[in-house]
């Protein structure tokens, strides 16, 4: 079937067109595109009282435990006095800023902005494990008046849960002293003077429960292309949306990339000319990005107390196992099998690509096998979630999906 389907389509017309000017020109603009994407950078400040979990916060967002020497230093008394940048561990140019404190008792919300340079930010999140007070108000109007988006976390929500529980143990109903502490913060806020403040309920040893879901979907919501892309991509995926979200912000560039896999090594004549070890890259740039590789599936075990092995267990995709170049090849020999559906499907979407397609089954290859990969790593994903965080009765249904038709354009 594979062979007659390469008969199918003309080699040497896809050789000369492979190297023809304008296919060149269109994998320069795709370069550049991707070149854009890659270097898109994201700052992000967070701010708040001393001890309030600023740090603990900066952490669970990258996704390093609290030991890890490229982590933010937590629990210790010791109050940051110039705006420290941790790096994300993936993503070389996104940023977690952890500024000084603003609760001494000469706060001064502008004086405080130029001092951490407010410019360099593309928004603020302000936390407080307490009540939100007047400085935490002023600076947000004062960040607003500079420009700048602002966001409220109330974190530590946990601990609050749990005292409420223990305070009034048969009435406790989680949602309703859930719904209160977000009342007294807004409350406290528009006493202050703030219109409408939106306040997120969160807990950073438990991502997965509370405001976290809704931050992330505000924040992406709020942000534009390239930013709102890394954003998605930075932070951790802790519930069965976000995978999705993640899955579909990595799907929007499946075809750039499968396009610059097929020319750099454009050998006219034969059936399948791959950069394979730049699709390799990224396989394994789509693997850690939902956090499949040993080194996240261990920070997850510490974080959600499971053994990490019980974890890894969940991923059972055959390239989530084995991301090899044998696995990979036998994918791309598979794809030759579909080549004419997937000329049909692309052609019928981006008619941009259709000599593409019709030229190079290489390109087409390319694109199934990227896209398999992105549904098989968020399956993984997703059973890896359901066993950390013991969800498997609640979520079950969501999980398994049936198969996808693997060619849709977003
Ligand atoms: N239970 C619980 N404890 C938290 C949470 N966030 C932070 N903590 C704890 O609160 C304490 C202070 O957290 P940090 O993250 O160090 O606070 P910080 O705002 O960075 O403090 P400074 O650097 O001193 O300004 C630590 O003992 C954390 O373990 C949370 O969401 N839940
Ligand atoms: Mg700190």
């Amino acid at each position: 079937m594979a062979t007659m389907e390469i008969q199918e389509l003309d080699l040497r017309e896809m050789g000369t067109l492979i190297q023809s000017r304008v296919v060149l020109e269109v994998s320069n603009q795709v370069q550049s595109l991707l070149d854009s994407l890659e270097t898109t950078t994201l700052e992000i400040a967070v701010t708040g009282e001393s001890g309030a979990g600023k740090s603990t916060f900066i952490n669970a967002l990258l996704g390093l435990h609290d030991g890890d020497p490229r982590a933010a230093r937590t629990g210790v008394t010791e109050t940051t006095v110039s705006p420290t940048p941790y790096e994300h561990p993936r993503l070389p140019r996104v940023h977690l800023w952890d500024l000084p404190g603003t609760g001494t008792p000469r706060f001064q919300a502008e004086t405080y902005l130029q001092q951490v340079q407010f410019e360099r930010y593309d928004f603020f999140i302000i936390v407080a494990s307490e009540r939100f007070r007047q400085n935490h108000a002023e600076l947000a109007r004062a960040v607003a008046a500079m420009g700048k988006r602002f966001y409220f976390v109330r974190s530590k929500v946990d601990l609050d849960l749990r005292a409420s529980q223990k305070r009034r143990p048969t009435r406790f109903q989680e949602v309703q002293v859930l719904r209160e502490i977000e009342a007294d913060c807004i409350r406290q806020l528009e006493k202050e003077g703030l219109e409408f403040p939106k306040v997120f309920l969160i807990s950073s040893f438990e991502l997965h429960k509370y405001h976290f879901q809704l931050l992330q979907d505000t924040l992406a919501e709020e942000l534009e292309g390239h930013k709102r892309h890394a954003l998605l991509l930075s932070f951790p995926s802790v519930t069965s949306e976000a995978v999705q979200k993640k899955k579909a912000s990595l799907r929007k560039h499946i075809w750039k990339r499968a396009l610059m896999a097929c020319f750099v090594s454009a050998l006219p004549g034969l059936p399948l000319h791959l950069n394979i070890p730049l699709l390799m890259k990224t396989l394994d740039s789509y693997r850690k990005a939902f956090g499949l590789d040993d080194s996240s599936l261990g920070t997850l075990a510490l974080t959600a107390s499971k053994p990490p092995l019980e974890l890894k267990k969940q991923v059972t995709s055959t390239l989530g196992k084995d991301l090899s170049e044998n696995v990979v090849q036998a994918i791309l020999s598979q794809a030759a099998t579909y080549g004419r559906v997937a000329a049909r499907l692309v052609k019928d979407r981006v008619p941009l690509l259709d000599n593409l397609v019709a030229g190079g089954i290489s390109f087409v290859a390319a694109y199934y096998l990227l896209h398999t990969a992105l549904d098989s790593f968020a399956q993984d994903a997703e059973r890896v979630l359901l066993k950390a965080y013991d969800l498997d009765n609640e979520l079950q249904s969501s999980v398994f999906y049936p198969p996808e038709p693997g060619f849709i354009f977003d």
